[in-house]
């Protein structure tokens, strides 16, 4: 066990700009109204606020890049796309800064999404305090496109690629991302979930030879078994053993159960499995850091979708903290 003190801080970082859809950046707020950090101490960590970035002032940000006469423009020098990637590079590089603080204080992090490219800045963080952990990426999509493979241009699908240093030598790799160490191993990261890749993507993910565990492994193999292999491919000296942290994209689950988020894609990991992988890690005690990203309140039609999907998000950080161990 890595935090016997049991501190732990919430990271927020209301961040939307990684991809174009407005809400997501609402995602902390709903999750602390929901009671998460008073169900977090229930289960006896003490708790503090870890504000990353203001929400509004990168609201508005946002707004006046999408009314400049550029309107956030994803093509840059050498044909490469990246959209808005200064206000991505700002606030992931503030992420990095909360979370940095945070695990060097001896503090657990969970890290509350916005959107997924908020991860350039934790995982980045915690590998500076954790340089051997592993990292478990519960998502329907691999978000390993690079600025060359990248169709929309939308930085959320792009945190690995940048994590693993893949845009460094590309011509046009904007400055504002430069910050990111980029020191991640592929051989230090699983997939968990997947079912919608991008060619590109399946590309990298097979010349790189990442494990990854599409939602067949999980039909084929079941959630345990796959959680298994997963955490061996990341340890696989230490027979799974090692730092583990999970960066959990709620759109690795069926929209059916968590519907109010921006890429949902059917055939995804039932709530029950979800909610499996991180009550594993949890018994594990092997968990350092945790991210919960991509809950939009904004998409859903009914306000049931947003009950579903905020107490969807609570249930997997306390599943991860220990809740559901007896
Ligand atoms: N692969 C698609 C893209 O690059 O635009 C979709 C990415 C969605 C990413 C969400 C956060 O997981
Ligand atoms: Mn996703
Ligand atoms: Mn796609
Ligand atoms: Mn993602």
């Amino acid at each position: 066990n890595y935090y016997k003190n049991r501190e732990l801080s919430i990271v927020l970082a209301p961040f939307s700009g990684g991809q174009g859809k407005f809400g997501v950046e609402k995602g902390p707020r709903y999750m602390l109204k929901h009671g998460l950090q008073s169900s977090i101490e229930e289960l006896g960590w003490s708790t503090e606020l870890e504000p990353a970035l203001d929400e509004a002032e990168f609201v508005t940000k946002l707004k006046k890049e999408k009314e400049s006469s550029t309107g956030g423009s994803s093509v840059l020098e050498g044909g490469v796309k990246a959209k808005r990637a200064d206000v991505v590079g700002e606030a992931t590089e503030l992420v990095y800064k909360s979370v940095s603080k945070v695990v060097q204080a001896g503090r657990f992090p969970v890290t509350l999404g916005g959107d997924h490219s908020v991860a350039m800045g934790t995982v980045s963080a915690v590998l500076d305090k954790f340089p051997e952990a592993g990292v478990l990426w519960i998502d329907a999509h691999a978000d390993i496109n690079t600025i060359e493979t990248t169709d929309s241009g939308n930085l959320h699908g792009c945190p690995v690629s940048f994590l693993m240093g893949l845009n460094k030598d590309i011509p046009g790799c904007p400055e504002s991302l430069k910050w990111v160490p980029g020191n991640l191993s592929p051989k230090k990261i699983a997939f968990i979930g997947l079912r919608d890749i991008d060619s590109g993507e399946k590309k990298i993910l097979k010349d790189l030879g990442i494990s990854a565990f599409s939602m067949y492994h999980v039909d084929k193999f079941g959630i345990n078994a796959v959680i298994e292999m997963a955490m061996k491919a990341i340890h696989p000296e230490t027979n799974g053993e090692g730092p583990i942290m999970c960066s959990y994209d709620v759109d690795g689950v069926d929209p059916l159960y968590i519907p109010a988020t921006g890429t949902p894609v059917r055939g995804g990991l039932t709530l029950r499995e979800g909610l499996f992988v991180v009550e594993r890690l949890a018994e594990t005690g092997n968990l350092v850091a945790l991210d919960i990203v991509e809950c939009n309140p904004d998409l859903a039609i009914h306000d049931i979708h947003v009950s579903n999907t905020i107490s969807a998000g609570c249930a997997i950080a306390r599943c991860a903290l220990g809740e559901t161990l007896l």
